[in-house]
């Protein structure tokens, strides 16, 4: 019989309905339940990308689906079998229970890895300081991949996303080299930069290497989704860089949300709606491209990596 090798595969999680909500919101706020002001918001948020729906739970459920295949398919272990297990970090089946499933399998050997690329102790460090408490109460040993953001398939699958999205605009009769290429990712507290967090550092090493792959030379780094909160975040936000582009006479621009990998409200919303209605304020045409979801070489990247640490 093969040994199972448990994969917990960690994500963001979402509400599964409107009334799940308030106490999502209220675990991201680390407890403190919002006003009832910055619920309303919230909700109004997520009826107006899907009315309602939450794209990121058949997208992660998709995502784990296609990783354990691709595990499979391409496993170089003949007597070992991968199987994911889910831990979402702010909704269930939580980080916790992700790791309680894979020690209620017998799994004693396990890695994790988080649907993000980019290392931040306030974002990777987090999902990883979690599993690994209940993973030392269960008994499983556990490794962690904390980052991959410069993996050769991933820049190719981005950068084919890039390309593919510049054709339209040639194709609409702009120039490509006047279209402004903006590299985006989740914004978090200015702190992290005293801190010497990695995290911006390595999304411009992405940015960098996606735009010299797709031969993209008109290219700039914004953040965007900075959260509700009076300390400062990092910036500038990708309002911001929007009005400031208008300024400088820029009418195309196409979007690329490095930091993400999968379709939801932060580019649902934030991008889709939020960002689109400023361009069109500003009589700017901004797109922006596909998110990776399940692409074959965003799970073969996910695949090298944990057979990587497997290594190891
Ligand atoms: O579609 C969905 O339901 C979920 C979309 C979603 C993703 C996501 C990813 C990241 N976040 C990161 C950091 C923070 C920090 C705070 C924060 C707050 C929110 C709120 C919502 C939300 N985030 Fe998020 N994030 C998503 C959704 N995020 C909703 C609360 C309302 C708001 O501020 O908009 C601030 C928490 C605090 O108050 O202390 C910090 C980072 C990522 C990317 C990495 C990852 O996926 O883990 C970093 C998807």
């Amino acid at each position: 019989m093969k040994t199972k090798i448990g994969v917990l595969v960690m994500s963001y999680g979402t509400p599964e309905s409107l009334d799940q909500v308030e106490p999502y919101y209220t675990h991201i706020r680390r407890g403190n339940p919002p006003t009832a002001e910055q619920l309303k918001e919230l909700k109004d948020r997520y009826e107006a990308i899907v009315g309602g729906v939450f794209p990121l739970r058949a997208n992660t459920d998709n995502q784990v689906t296609a990783l354990q295949d691709t595990l499979n398919r391409l496993n170089p272990y003949a007597e070992q079998e991968f199987v994911c297990y889910q831990g979402l970090k702010h909704a269930r089946p939580f980080i916790e229970d992700g790791v309680e499933a894979m020690a209620g399998d017998g799994i004693t050997e396990a890695i994790g890895i988080v649907l993000a690329p980019h290392y931040s102790v306030m974002s990777i460090g987090g999902y990883i300081k979690r599993a690994e408490a209940k993973a030392a109460e269960a008994g499983i040993a556990m490794k962690f991949v904390r980052s991959y953001h410069l993996h050769p398939k991933l820049i190719e699958s981005l950068a084919a996303r890039v390309s593919s999205k510049l054709d339209l605009f040639v194709e609409a009769g702009a120039e490509r080299e006047k279209v402004r290429v903006l590299f985006s990712a989740h914004s978090l507290p200015a702190k992290i930069l005293e801190m010497g967090d990695p995290y911006q550092d390595q999304l411009l090493e992405t940015s960098k290497a996606v735009a010299e792959r797709a031969g993209v030379t008109s290219w700039q780094f914004t953040w965007q989704s900075a959260g509700r909160t009076a300390e400062p975040w990092l910036g500038p936000d990708i309002l911001d860089t929007l009005r400031s582009l208008s300024l400088e006479q820029v009418e195309d621009v196409l979007v690329a949300p490095v930091g993400f990998v999968s379709d939801h409200l932060e580019v649902l919303y934030d991008l889709d709606i939020e960002a689109k209605a400023i361009a069109k304020e500003l009589d700017m045409r901004l797109e922006r491209i596909d998110s990776l979801n399940t692409d074959p070489l965003y799970m073969e990247t996910l695949s090298d990596v944990i057979f990587q640490l497997r290594k190891e």
